[in-house]
């Protein structure tokens, strides 16, 4: 709907002002001093970045334009009052800044819904690839033989002034977010239902849509996928799948090959697979233990099991949070209120009681809370969607939404190549006055 593009760019443009007198007026204005430490891990905490979609506090958690995950649930335009926010609605808050109407979500839905058409030719891509090949590769697969009919691409390609950049980029944000569901349900039934695919309904919402593709029509599964969607849209600028997507954008890459480098890093197990990697830790513990109800003390044991292999206990951790995610807290809330003794859910509850001490007493273990992983498989597997494998596309489908709506604003605000400087270990130890041995 064009009504939203124009909003975009009239509130967008009032930034504008301010960002270039940033930039010629107070570029030299010192943000902080880096240290050593923040280089060798990780570059955390250095201030290098311009994310406008959502801010993550490490105390808090992550609010998009100000909103709160609680907040949105209550604000943020719904189907129904007693179900969850439309991912629509959210989209509209990362690129205006502003809670929409009702009307406003309808429209992206069906702006959505006439762009969801996927050209046969993805289809035929990822039917090329083993059939066992990880859901992942499928899925990044599909996206990156998309480009080819990139607007942007076409119009760079025709020479237009880049000062036009954002409104081409916008278009193919917008058409690759519509085609997601299609793909990523295309996958799911290509691999788990023998290729037993079902058609989209352009009446549902986009979540909605991705739930009844993948075979599942009922209202508390739409419900899921819908509050899923939102709580993995966006985590600021710095995670790996943001970053990843910025960087290889701010080449002038187009859409679909930036969201594809932003999806093979959510791939990695430190980052999305980390909700696989959940499912597979727990399981694993389960069979070793023998039961499906282990004690208290049954997984303590085999946290420190994991702990001594040299292992990382999956779902525990974060670069910036040093709280429990609240991500991890509203799936709970979730649970609590549409599911009643599940073993899988009383198991990860029970992981809740019993890990953060036993990660706190290591010592490094900067945040000893659960993130969004820990809860996010055990709600799916009780709704019947028990293929983890699958868990990290469903992820990356809802991440389209925050980096996607940065990709727009990165080409609005004609941000640069991004190009760090780095230095050889020699530099590291010059700095800090050592001298190496001969
Ligand atoms: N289990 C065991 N060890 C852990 C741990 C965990 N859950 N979390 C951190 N550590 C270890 C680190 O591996 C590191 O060990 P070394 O010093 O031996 O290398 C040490 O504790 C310090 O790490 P940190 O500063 O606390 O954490 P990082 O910022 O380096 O890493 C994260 C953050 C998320 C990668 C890490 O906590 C982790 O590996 N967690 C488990 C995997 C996971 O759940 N990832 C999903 C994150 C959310 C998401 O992106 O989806």
């Amino acid at each position: 709907m064009e009504y939203i593009k124009n909003r975009f760019y009239e509130k967008a443009m009032k930034n504008m002002a301010d960002l270039q007198k940033l930039r010629k007026e107070h570029g030299d204005v010192v943000l902080g001093q880096v240290t050593i430490d923040q280089v060798l891990s990780g570059m955390k905490g250095i201030p290098a970045l311009l994310t406008e979609t959502s801010k993550l506090d490490a105390n808090e958690g992550i609010r998009f334009r100000g909103f709160s995950l609680p907040e949105l649930q209550d604000k943020l335009p719904k189907l129904d009052e007693a179900g969850e926010p439309l991912p629509e609605g959210l989209f509209y808050l990362m690129m205006i800044g502003e809670i929409p109407e009702k009307e406003d979500v309808i429209n992206i839905s069906k702006d959505w819904a006439t762009r969801a058409h996927v050209p046969q030719h993805v289809f035929d891509v990822i039917d090329a690839l083993p059939k066992n090949s990880r859901p992942m590769t499928q899925f990044s697969t599909a996206i990156l033989s998309m480009a080819y009919d990139s607007v942007f691409q076409k119009a760079y390609r025709a020479g237009v002034n880049k000062k036009f950049y954002w409104d081409f980029m916008y278009e193919d944000v917008m058409t690759l977010i519509a085609r997601l569901p299609r793909i990523a349900a295309y996958i799911y039934r290509r691999i788990y239902h023998n290729g037993n695919h079902i058609e989209p309904n352009p009446n549902l919402d986009w979540a909605g849509n991705l739930a009844h593709m993948m075979g599942f029509d009922s209202t508390e599964v739409k419900r899921l996928l819908r509050l899923y969607m939102v709580i993995h849209a966006d985590h600021e600028g710095g995670n790996v799948s943001a970053h990843a997507t910025h960087l290889v954008g701010s080449a002038l890459s187009n859409a679909y090959y930036a969201y594809t480098a932003g999806m093979v890093g959510l791939a990695g197990p430190l980052h999305g697979f980390a909700n696989q990697e959940v499912m597979d830790w727990i399981s694993e513990m389960l069979e070793q233990i023998g039961t499906d109800e282990p004690s208290d003390s049954q997984i303590a044991a085999y946290i420190e099991k994991t702990l001594v292999q040299g292992r990382v206990v999956p779902g525990y951790g974060h670069a910036v949070l040093r709280i429990t995610d609240p991500r991890f807290t509203v799936q709970q809330k979730f649970a609590e209120k549409y599911i009643v003794n599940d073993k899988l859910i009383n198991t990860v509850n029970a992981i809740y009681r019993v890990a953060p001490p036993i990660l706190e007493a290591t010592g490094k273990i900067k945040n000893p809370w659960p993130n969004v992983d820990a809860f996010s498989g055990a709600l799916l597997n009780h709704y019947g969607i028990t293929e983890s494998n699958f868990y990290t596309v469903l992820f990356g489908v809802s991440r389209s939404l925050g980096v996607m709506a940065s990709l727009v604003f990165d080409r609005f605000y004609g941000l640069p190549i991004e190009r760090p400087n780095s230095q050889t270990l020699e530099w590291f130890l010059e700095k800090a006055g050592i001298t190496r041995e001969e």
